[in-house]
């Protein structure tokens, strides 16, 4: 049994476990070691025999004494007695049911018991004859909205969300990266620009091994990564590959004076490179893949560096967020491009989770991994009551919860005034940097009081405004029905963007990326009537929410809203999603002034205060 198979076998087992609805983190190690199978030189099965070292299956990270215990079965059975149980029960192909929206476990299982549903084939024909119509809970309307996922999905379905897309990326770079005589390996294409969805992945790889002389070795290494599906194409400098789950990667080996030029060509996009190529020829040269060459007598007059070939053409460099060919080219020609917005000009983030709704961590958790990656400010902001599941809060249960996290914050400064550890002085020397001339340059990290009030269907809000008015940040976010019309949720939630103790509207389009389209929100009426009320719009960072969109956040730029950028963190680990969240605004062309959280703490509540 190769890795692969081994690989596949585990991801398998998670799936199944995902249907049963078992614990996350159980789930979560058959993931892991997957991942960890197929990332490995040496074949496994070499190590799981009877007669081999117990300890060297252990030495891999992501396996422990229990998964150890059941590669030796895979190796030896071809399955495992978890595996064979629960296929007693389900089919992994079930598991791509789950990716429909209304579609969780235990509707997934009910369907395979009921109708031996197990694929999307077989639950669009059910859903089509009506056979869902007497089961329990799923009626017409079920049905209907079945439908429609199921359509969304099969147009979504061949593309990937770029945090998925990008943390496989890693996986190929770290095995590419083992083979002697490379320096660097940079995605291109879709990915570098920062789409929010990925099509196929493009790596560059250059160092001396790559050169054209040598380059034919590392193509070998290149075509025999463990982690290979299926070998789709090798050329003289270029292999294409699937993954298990078919996500192409296209790799291409590059001698280092073509780098520049190669690094541009490839990661477009398209149009960009169409304009910027008729830009060229207008000046007498001929820009392709392999240099920027003047016409009558084929000079090299640039190739090893980007900034090379765009400061040839008379261009400021162009990040790659803004390579669309939407108003770039013109911008960098009047030397006029916007200094974008980097991870580090962010000093808050106004929406997450703890374990007071549906977060995993409690509110001094997510404090000290927000002082650790260098913030100034966080607002606590669970649930309200209407969004039962994920045990939302009351009117009481929002108040007592807010004093706690004022508890938890006055806790801090006192640490902080008596420098209880290293990370205040990497906290105050930040702030010093950043405000030279304040009255009070150290002030300690803030932990504001919030909520995100659910948006009821007629717009009116789930909590008292006797209990916002207490309250420092309220988000206010729809999260249910979504099948109401353009009319009916514009209308919904404008009443709600009149609340004037609302600050910020949460995700304003609801959509998911890649799996739900957002409700039928009319934003070209929302966006304006925000300005003019002086509510915020969130750009939400969860890559799988990106909302609103790079092209939404450009409208609301020129509407002259007021924009924050927040994670809605429901963990720690989460809080990094902030640098989805940048790229997405960079896309946007947004600057450190269009984003109130940029500002020190004081100053953002000044400028969310609308009472
Ligand atoms: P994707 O993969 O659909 O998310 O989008 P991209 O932009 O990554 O597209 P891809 O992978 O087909 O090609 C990567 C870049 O390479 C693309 O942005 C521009 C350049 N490129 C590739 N093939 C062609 C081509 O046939 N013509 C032109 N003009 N450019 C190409
Ligand atoms: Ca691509
Ligand atoms: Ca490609
Ligand atoms: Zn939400």
């Amino acid at each position: 049994m190769d890795n692969i198979t081994l690989a596949r076998l585990l991801d398998e087992t998670a799936a199944l476990l995902e249907i049963d609805a078992a614990d996350p983190f159980r789930i979560r190690s058959y993931r892991r070691a997957a991942e960890a199978v197929e990332q490995q030189t040496t074949q496994l099965a070499t190590l799981a025999t009877p007669d081999a070292d117990p300890k060297a299956l252990l030495a891999i990270p992501g396996i422990g004494k229990g998964m150890a215990a059941n590669i030796r079965d895979l190796v030896a059975t071809g399955s495992m007695p978890l595996r064979d149980e629960l296929l007693q029960r389900y089919k992994p192909s079930m598991l791509e049911l789950l990716r429909l929206p209304g579609m969780g476990p235990k509707t997934v299982a009910m369907l395979y018991s009921a109708l031996g549903i197990a694929d999307i084939d077989a639950l669009e024909e059910a859903a089509k004859r009506g056979d869902l119509l007497p089961l329990p809970r799923l009626g017409k309307k079920f049905t209907d909205k079945l439908l429609k996922g199921i359509e969304d999905h099969r147009k979504n379905s061949s593309r990937f969300r770029i945090d998925i897309a990008r943390s496989h990326a890693e996986r190929v770079i770290e095995l590419i990266r083992q083979f002697p005589g490379i320096d660097t390996i940079t995605p291109a294409g879709s990915l570098r620009r920062g789409r929010e969805s990925i099509g196929d992945i493009d790596l560059l790889v250059t160092g001396p091994a790559c050169e054209p002389d040598v380059v034919a070795a590392a193509v070998e290494h290149v075509a025999t990564l463990p982690l290979i599906d299926k070998l789709l194409a090798k050329g003289q400098n270029k292999v294409s590959f699937t993954l298990r789950n078919n996500l192409q990667i296209d790799v291409r080996l590059l001698p280092r004076a073509s780098y520049g030029a190669a690094l541009q060509y490839f990661t477009g996009s398209k149009h960009h490179n169409v304009a910027l190529r008729q830009r060229a020829i207008k000046r007498g040269l001929t820009l392709s893949e392999y240099a920027l060459l003047r016409l009558e007598d084929n000079t090299v007059i640039a190739a090893a560096s980007e900034e090379e070939i765009y400061n040839a053409l008379d261009l400021q460099y162009i990040p790659p967020e803004l390579r669309e060919n939407c108003g770039e080219l013109e911008a960098a020609a009047k030397h006029a491009l916007p200094t974008l917005i980097t991870r580090s000009d962010i000093r808050g983030d106004l929406h997450m989770h703890t374990t007071e709704s549906d977060g995993v961590n409690s509110i001094r958790e997510m404090a000290e991994a927000a002082i650790h990656r260098g913030l100034d400010y966080i607002a606590i902001t669970d649930h309200s009551k209407n969004l039962a599941m994920t045990n939302g809060m009351d009117d009481v249960r929002t108040l007592a919860h807010a004093l706690r996290i004022r508890q938890v914050s006055s806790e801090l400064a006192e640490d902080f005034a008596a420098r209880r550890g290293p990370k205040w002085d990497r906290h105050e020397a930040r702030l010093r940097a950043n405000e030279p001339n304040t009255h009070h340059p150290t002030l300690p990290f803030r932990i504001l009081a919030g909520i995100e009030v659910d948006i009821l269907l007629d717009g009116t809000l789930d909590l008292d405004d006797s209990t916002l008015a207490q309250l420092d940040i309220v988000v206010a976010s729809v999260h249910s029905g979504f099948n109401q019309t353009a009319e009916e949720v514009t209308a919904r939630v404008l009443r709600a963007a009149e609340n004037p103790h609302v600050h910020i509207l949460g995700h304003p389009t609801g959509r998911k990326v890649l799996k739900r389209e957002p409700y039928r929100i009319d934003l070209a009426q929302l966006l304006p009537a925000a300005a003019r009320l002086g509510v915020a719009v969130e750009h939400n960072a969860a890559p799988a929410r990106s909302d609103l969109s790079d092209l939404h956040l450009r409208h609301a730029k020129e509407q002259g809203c007021k924009i924050v950028v927040n994670t809605d963190a429901h963990s720690t680990v989460e809080l990094d999603q902030i640098d989805d969240g940048i790229v997405q605004l960079r896309r946007a062309w947004l600057t450190a002034p269009d984003l109130l959280n940029t500002l020190p703490v004081e100053q953002l509540l000044h400028a969310l205060r609308r009472i």
